[in-house]
Parts: C-alpha cells; sequence; structure tokens
C-alpha cells in the first residue's frame, strides 16, 4: 500500500531527476536486513530515501533510473514471488504487483539486476548510487570502472522541505506522540517504574498502528542527566523528576516529544528554578524559528537565556558575555550545563537530512516555510560528574523540553502543541489515571 499519492511520489522523482545530466543512472538500493541473535533479525525498515523515491517498503531492492533514450525511465528490482518463502517470512508483492502498485515505470526481478544492469552501465556517463548501504550494489559498481557520483546533496535539498502531504502525516506523528506523553503523566505515580511509562507510551503508539521513531528515552532521577539513557529500568523515586524523549514513526514520519515531570505531581523548588528557566529558553528558540533565520539562529537564542538564567541562579559566577564565550561559537561555560545542540531537522529520519549540527562549526542551511526542526534546550546536572563543579541545590536534576516545530511564511507552528509543558498544566494531570 503506498502511503501517498502516485503524483506525490512522481513529482519527488521528477524534481530529483531533473537536476541530472544526460545519460545518467541512478540507483537507490535498500539497506540489508541485520541479525539482532543467532538466526533473528531486527524488524526491517527500509532506508529513507527508497520511502522517500516510492514508498517500496519489502527489503534486498534497488530502485533505479536511467535516461540513456532522453526520457527518464524508473524501475524496481525486487524479490521475486516465491510460495515457500512467502509462507516463512510474508508475502511479497514480486516484479508483477510492484510495476502495478508502485510509482515506477517497470518492475524486475532482484536476481536479474546484473544482468539488465551492465548494458546500462557501460552506456551511461554518469552514475549515481548511494554506497556503504549495500555492499553487492558497492561491488557490481566497482567493477564499473565508472566515478560514483552521490545523490544524496540533490535529495536531501528535496527532503527538507516537506509537501503539505508530509507536513499532514507528521501533524498526525506528532499528535499520536502527544497523546502517548500525556498518557504517561497520568500514569505517574511515586516508585512507578521507568518501564512502565515505556510501556504506556508504546502501548499507545502501538494500539495505535504506529511504533517508536527511536527507542524511548525514561530517565528517572539522576538518568534524567544521562543523554541517551534508555536502559529504563530503575524505578522513579518520591521526589523524583522523569525525563522522556520518545517519539513515533507514522508511515514512516518520526516525532520527537521530550517532557520533564514530577512523578509524585509537585515540582520541589529547586526542580521549579531549573524547569522554568529551561522552558523560558525553549518559548524564545521556538520563537526564534521564523523564515530567514540563520540555522544556529534558534541555538543561539536558547543559549543566551539559558547562560543568562544561569547567572541568575547563581550557577555561573561571571558576565553574560563570558557564561556565553566566543560570539561565534557560543563555547562558554553554560555548555557545562546544556551540552547538546537545540535542535534537528525531523522527517523519515528523526535526525532527518538537511544538515544542521548545532554545537560544531556547520554553519547549517537558512530556516525556510516547509522545514520542520526539534527544539529542545536541556540543563543537566548530574551528581557523579567529575568534569565539573555540581551545584549542591540542583544535584542529580536533568530537564529537558522538545518540541516539532514547522517554519511557516508566518513563523513556527508547534506541531507537538497538545503536549502539555506548562507547571501548572502538567501537574494537574500526573497520577490522574483511572
Ligand atoms: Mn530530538
Amino acid at each position: 500500500m503506498l502511503t501517498f499519492s502516485e503524483s506525490e511520489y512522481s513529482n519527488r522523482q521528477s524534481a530529483f531527476l531533473g537536476e541530472l545530466p544526460d545519460n545518467s543512472l541512478v540507483l537507490i538500493p535498500t539497506n540489508p536486513k541485520s541479525i539482532r541473535s543467532n538466526d533473528t533479525h531486527y524488524p526491517f525498515r527500509a532506508n529513507s530515501y527508497m520511502l522517500y523515491l516510492c514508498g517500496w517498503t519489502e527489503s534486498d531492492s534497488v530502485w533505479m533510473a536511467s535516461n540513456s533514450g532522453g526520457e527518464w525511465t524508473t524501475s524496481l528490482f525486487v524479490l521475486p514471488r516465491d510460495t515457500k518463502s512467502e509462507i516463512w517470512e510474508g508475502r511479497r508483492a514480486g516484479p508483477e504487483g510492484a510495476a502495478r502498485d508502485w510509482p515506477v515505470d517497470n518492475a524486475h526481478s532482484i536476481d536479474d539486476l546484473d544482468k539488465l544492469l551492465s548494458p546500462l552501465l557501460e552506456d551511461c556517463n554518469h552514475v549515481f548510487s548511494i554506497t556503504g548501504m549495500n555492499s553487492k550494489i558497492d561491488s557490481l559498481l566497482a567493477d564499473c570502472g565508472k566515478e560514483i557520483a552521490d545523490p544524496k546533496p540533490n535529495l536531501d535539498s528535496l527532503r527538507v522541505i516537506k509537501t503539505d502531504a508530509e507536513i499532514e502525516l507528521m501533524s498526525k506523528s506528532a499528535e499520536l506522540a502527544s497523546q502517548a506523553h500525556i498518557q504517561a503523566m497520568k500514569a505517574g505515580v511515586p516508585g512507578v517504574g521507568e518501564w512502565h511509562l515505556q510501556s504506556v507510551i508504546e502501548s499507545c503508539f502501538a494500539s495505535n498502528r504506529s511504533q517508536w521513531a527511536y527507542p524511548s528515552i525514561v530517565g528517572g532521577g539522576e538518568n534524567a542527566a544521562i543523554l541517551h539513557y534508555n536502559s529504563n529500568r530503575d524505578p522513579v523515586g518520591d521526589g523524583d523528576l522523569v525525563l522522556i524523549d520518545a517519539g513515533c514513526e507514522v508511515d514512516g514520519y518520526a516525532s520527537d516529544i521530550t517532557r520533564t515531570w514530577p512523578v509524585n505531581g509537585r515540582f520541589s523548588d529547586a526542580q521549579r528554578e531549573i524547569y522554568e528557566l529551561v522552558l523560558k529558553s525553549q518559548i524564545a528558540a521556538i520563537e526564534a524559528c521564523q523564515p530567514g533565520a540563520r540555522w544556529v539562529a534558534f541555538h543561539e537564542a536558547a543559549s543566551r537565556v539559558i547562560a543568562e538564567g544561569l547567572i541568575e541562579l547563581g550557577i555561573l559566577d561571571c558576565t553574560l558575555d563570558e557564561a556565553i564565550g566566543d560570539p561565534l561559537e557560543f563555547d562558554g561555560p553554560y555548555r557545562n550545563y546544556f551540552m547538546h545542540g537545540t535542535g534537528h531537522f525531523l522527517g523519515l529520519d528523526v535526525h532527518d537530512v538537511g544538515g544542521g549540527r548545532q554545537g560544531d562549526d556547520d554553519p547549517g542551511p537558512v530556516l525556510r516555510p516547509g522545514m520542520i526542526v526539534t527544539v529542545e534546550p536541556g540543563l543537566y546536572f548530574g551528581s557523579w560528574r567529575t568534569d565539573v563543579e555540581i551545584p549542591e541545590r540542583y544535584a542529580g536534576i536533568g530537564v529537558r523540553i522538545e518540541d516539532d516545530v514547522l517554519i511557516t511564511k508566518d513563523g513556527p507552528v508547534v506541531l507537538t502543541s497538545s503536549c502539555p509543558k506548562e507547571i501548572s498544566e502538567m501537574e494537574a494531570i500526573i497520577g490522574q489515571e483511572g
């Protein structure tokens, strides 16, 4: 089943292929299946370029386009029908189904790839392929004696601007993740297991025909100050905050939300001071997500508020300029407690294409309508840390707040706005289950 209309895919294909020279051959392979243990595989998920160009979700496949005759012809090479394999592994569309129901001109068995590819490879002047994804394709291309160009820059510049149909799907993904976080807040109670909150979140995903977009992070107490904590095996004590960074995938499109709240339903004074500061910085960063703004603008907005706040709370004893550091690098001592970027692109990949890693020297793109970014400042005071002085009042606190934001010509639109983040809103629903 195609996620979008045929015309959505053909528009994407024409926009991509229209920029390539005559006599080109393009090969986009899927990623291989990977083994989890012995003969058990991780669930297969087709790579996002394949999903973007034609919505094909089966493994062991290649999307191909060639314009040797002037016009572009697109093909899928897929696993052939095979009753014995299908009994064990599931039904296949096969080349007949692929040609009939997917947005390509024709389709073939993957077993015929070598045979059909070699004359095309010989005749074409330019070869484009994503290498490093499929070793079989890589070795086929290595033998052809031609330079292999990377099509990702062309594809990424298209993928980074979402179409109306993509925005609609991503809004659904954002709304489902918002509801899942609300369910988790309702299940909050002193002593609740991180794993239990994880199950509430992921059950909400699964019961809505979705799944996680990345392993859910549920960190209580000190675990909230570990950025990629996801063992989720500790109980969350009375008086502790829990940080939940969890998002789902709807028809391939990710959402990515973080909320931090006290499992007993009441923020302590110290927790409130840190939380309000992170929230203020997050709201300032969202406001900075304006069309035409430089990529780093929202990181700078968040950083400035955080640096000011750390001085006001007495955590940093210096001037604002000193706290921020180099005015281009933003590398001052506020980074001791806010050590990641303020956001990333979001789409088919949770850390989507389009460039712009914040916190290093990539100047990144300019924000444009149709882009979707996350905005997620945080502050972390892990008491075990030895790299920096941890203020006693805040020791053990970790807070991050993350929303998904669509850039429009009229400014930022928060797609995850139905997920509460004001203290009073959250305190009213924590533990209200049943
Ligand atoms: Mn994120």
